[in-house]
């Protein structure tokens, strides 16, 4: 351990801070701290210059600390820290909106801001079911997840989700009116596929069966991730969300894309949804609209779902939902100059155009020890290996700290290695980013 990196923990006290998603005590016994950050880079406590692969969390798509994004929080800052949202507003979020409808599919033009993934999550999913009831189909109320989706940690995204480590502790207590169709996950027919895998579309037809089950006069709303980012990259079988859509629309349900991780460039278009060709009903964003510089998340619904609610007397509230900080004015401000910046250079038509590289430098790795699958698309990979015997997720967590220690920022989920970089990284950082990981697989236990 370096000095510098000594006299920084030495001031710190590590004991009162409860880590989100970590083994607490594992971390605490060898901290791993980021103290700067710019462009494609990390600065770590020990000052060494760390390469971001994964975008923060799939999060910060301009790269870090880009001038325009921090001098319009300052401007904020300075000008009006904060004003409420409710019967009243500030300029800000109206801007914002408007930048935001403007990359939207068409007719996906109304926006409710919110303050993460997990709030955007558990607000579409209740802007469903009033959705329904205002239009007098109150009998509508089950919401349809996927096994294997991940919604956020609130307790309707828990319930619509799909990853058990997630669930088992609060099952029980999860919403009742809540069923999931398959997951799409078909390794001995896809393994390997570069993009979207051939096989799998009618895995859709599982809506059906839910349809036969509950009865579409009981059903709101199905929701997904166009791509499964969480539960280790899982791409749409080609036909797939297609035929999610047909079925969603034959029975009267809503289909909610969650846009997350995919929304902002990820996948080569600003969302998803335009990747595939298939638009939802609503759809949940967080993560990039701010650039990640201040919290921040939205749910985008079509035209006719907005003008539902607007009926009845003028002086009536119309949906009994929002947070204290939706449309925040310095997180309004953020996602102004982001949504700006992303234009200005053209970042998702780049992120497009280095798709083709990416998935050569991710294919490249086949064949190297423990790798039985590598799934991409944009700039996403998934890179999924053998999991130790009697010890899951070991060996993609010790492929992390190696990483970790070789200077590049991967992140693991089971035991499946992500990588999502910022989209100005350069096919000089895509071949170091691959080639550590190279390295690192050769040397596994
Ligand atoms: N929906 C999706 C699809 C997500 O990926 C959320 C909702 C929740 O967002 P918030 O802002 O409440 O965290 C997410 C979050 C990972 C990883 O390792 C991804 C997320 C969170 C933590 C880890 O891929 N995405």
């Amino acid at each position: 351990m370096g000095t510098r990196e000594q006299e920084l923990l030495a001031q710190l006290n590590l004991e009162p801070l409860w880590l989100p998603f970590t083994a607490n005590r594992q971390f605490k016994a060898e901290p791993r701290l980021l103290v700067a950050a710019k462009d494609m880079y990390y600065t770590s406590h020990d000052g060494r210059q760390i390469l971001d692969g994964i975008a923060g969390l799939w999060a910060v798509n301009a790269g870090h600390c880009r001038q325009p994004i921090v001098d319009a929080i300052k401007k904020q800052a300075e000008s009006m820290d904060y004003a409420t949202g409710f019967q009243m507003h500030s300029p800000g979020p109206f801007l914002a909106a408007d930048r935001l409808a403007q990359i939207t599919p068409k007719g996906m033009d109304h926006v409710f801001f919110v303050n993460s993934g997990s709030e955007a999550v558990d607000t579409a999913l209740k802007i469903a079911i009033a959705y329904h009831r205002v239009r007098g189909e109150g009998t509508r109320r089950v919401l349809i997840g996927r096994e294997r989706g991940y919604h956020g940690v609130g307790f309707g995204g828990i319930s619509v989700g799909g990853m058990v480590g997630n669930r088992k502790t609060f099952s029980g207590q999860l919403l009742p009116a809540v069923d999931h169709i398959v997951h799409t996950h078909l390794p001995e027919k896809n393994a390997f596929s570069r993009g979207q895998p051939e096989h799998g579309a009618n895995l859709a037809d599982d809506l059906e069966r839910i349809v036969a089950l509950h009865d579409a006069s009981n059903i709101a709303a199905v929701i997904v991730e166009p791509v499964a980012g969480s539960t280790g990259v899982l791409l749409p079988p080609k036909g797939y969300l297609e035929r999610l859509r047909q079925i969603c629309d034959k029975h009267g349900i809503l289909l909610i894309f969650d846009e997350v991780i995919t929304g902002f460039g990820r996948t080569g278009h600003a969302f998803a949804a335009q990747t595939f060709g298939v638009t939802p009903d609503l759809m949940t964003c967080a993560k990039a609209l701010t650039n990640a510089a201040v919290p921040m998340g939205a749910v985008v619904v079509k035209k006719e779902i907005y003008e539902a609610f607007m009926q009845g007397p003028e002086n009536a509230i119309e949906l009994y939902h929002g947070y204290t900080y939706s449309g925040h004015p310095l997180a309004a401000a953020a996602a102004v100059a982001t949504l700006d910046l992303f234009k200005a250079e053209g970042l998702f038509q780049r992120a497009a155009e280095l798709a083709p590289y990416w998935e050569d430098a991710a294919h490249s790795l086949k064949g190297l020890p423990h790798v039985i699958d590598i799934r991409n698309l944009g700039l996403i990979v998934g890179i999924e290996l053998e999991p130790m015997p009697g010890k899951p997720t070991a060996r993609a967590f010790e492929a992390f700290l190696r990483a970790y220690q070789k200077n590049v920022l991967i992140r693991t989920t089971g035991d499946t290695i992500a990588m999502s970089p910022p989209l100005i990284i350069e096919k000089k950082q895509i071949d170091e980013l691959f080639g550590t990981v190279r390295e690192i697989l050769k040397t596994l236990p």
